[in-house]
């Protein structure tokens, strides 16, 4: 068995295969070094980190993770706050920096004796559609090479060898372009507000999301082709405090990178014996946080159908694997775009403001925010 990538999706694979006794092996195009460093998500959903507990994959997590419920709205009309965890389900986020997931994943899965090659990047997979599919790499030096498994899984993300394999018309994509743009930024600096803060200004969205104690990510919208060093430190955080509406604690900028909000979905997550997962079967726009959550959920669906293959030969599993994920991804799907409605202005769709206010009165709106908002 053959993963491609190390992400969230490709380790939480590779570590439910290896416990249920499945031999696989990792190919990582990077260093082990900038896998264990490489900082995006940091919201995981209650039902990711029941997941990880059920696989005994949450050490780390419910260590020096942090439950988080409130989310601020700053808008023109004022500001309120919604104590999600007491709303919906009831259920809270767990705000656990994804490099530390990640390092946590890598450190059980090569304790357990997992393969992993880093510094090897998949060229294409080859023969998905026989019995005996093969992957060409180029390893640390640049020398060729060729894995066969008996099932490829393609967790090596939206720009990785596993979708540029895929036959023309073997698949469907289902690609949309928001028109939207954020600079996401990581700065060295403690978080502002108790809460996940959404500002809706005449301006731009402008976000404020807790990471650790010392460090918060900001994201604020920009024209689109914005280049990541385009604006001052000086620039951003002045834009940041008039969106906000009020002053931040300030630090060093650690990382700039410009998000174009897109989603972009495969249908179905297969071909032959090369299974997606995560952002390599379906990337959404981080509007609503899903990513990491749905490679885990993905994950998770798709060790126990192959497990269930390699081992006993029941194929019900992955025979179902892409429409069960699929349910999944079009529901967050669906929320992620409400929620790029309800933060920006969108000139053909002028309905911010009435959603804001229904989520600011309403209580029945207020409930299945809360339900899609931790859900996946
Ligand atoms: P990853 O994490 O991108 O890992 C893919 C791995 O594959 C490797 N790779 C290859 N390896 C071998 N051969 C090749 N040809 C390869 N090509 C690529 C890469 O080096 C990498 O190690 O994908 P995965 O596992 O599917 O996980 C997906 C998540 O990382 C992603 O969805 C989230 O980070 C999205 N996201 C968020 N998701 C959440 O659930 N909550 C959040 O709060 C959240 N915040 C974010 C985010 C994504 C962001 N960016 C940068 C788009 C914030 C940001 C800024």
């Amino acid at each position: 068995m053959i993963i491609l990538g190390a992400g969230p999706a490709g380790l939480v694979l590779g570590n439910l295969l290896r416990a249920a006794g499945v031999d696989c092996v990792v190919l990582e195009r990077s260093t082990a070094a900038s896998v264990r460093t490489r900082a995006r998500a940091g919201f995981l959903a209650a039902n990711t980190v029941r997941i990880l507990d059920r696989h005994g994959l949450a050490d780390g997590l419910h260590r020096t993770g942090r439950p988080h419920s409130v989310c601020e709205f700053r808008t023109e009309d004022g500001a309120f706050r919604l104590d999600y965890g007491n709303l919906g389900r009831r259920e809270r986020h767990t705000v656990y920096p994804q490099q530390e997931l990640v390092t946590d994943l890598l450190a059980r899965y090569l304790d357990t004796g997992g393969r992993i090659r880093f510094e090897t990047e998949a060229v294409a997979v080859l023969d998905a559609d026989s019995t005996r599919p093969s992957v060409t790499v180029r390893g640390p030096d640049g020398r060729p090479g060729r894995w066969r498994g008996r099932y490829v899984a393609g967790c090596d993300g939206r720009h990785g060898a596993a979708r540029r394999s895929l036959p023309p018309g073997a698949v469907r994509r289902h690609h949309h372009d928001h028109g939207i743009s954020w600079l996401g930024l990581l700065a060295e600096a403690p978080p502002s507000l108790d809460a996940v803060g959404y500002a809706v200004h005449g301006r731009g969205f402008a976000g404020h999301m807790a990471r650790t104690a010392d460090i918060t990510r900001y994201y604020l919208q920009c024209p689109r082709g914005t280049a990541p060093d385009a604006w001052s430190d000086d620039r951003i955080w002045a834009e940041l405090e008039l969106r906000m509406r009020g002053p931040l604690h300030r630090g060093a900028f650690v990382q700039r990178t410009v998000v174009d909000l897109e989603s972009d979905v495969l249908e179905p997550l297969r071909y032959g014996r090369l299974l997606l997962a995560g952002d390599a079967a379906s990337l959404l726009s981080p509007s609503a946080a899903k990513g990491a959550n749905l490679a885990v959920l993905e994950a998770e669906i798709l060790a126990r159908a192959l497990a269930d293959d390699l081992l006993y030969g029941d194929s019900e599993g992955l025979d179902a694997y892409s429409e069960r994920c699929l349910a999944h991804i079009r529901r967050a799907q669906r929320f992620s775009q409400w929620m790029i409605r309800l933060l920006h202005d969108i000139p053909s769709a002028p309905t911010r403001r009435p959603c804001l206010e229904t989520l600011r009165t309403s209580r029945a709106e207020q409930d299945w925010f809360a339900e899609q908002y931790v859900g996946v």
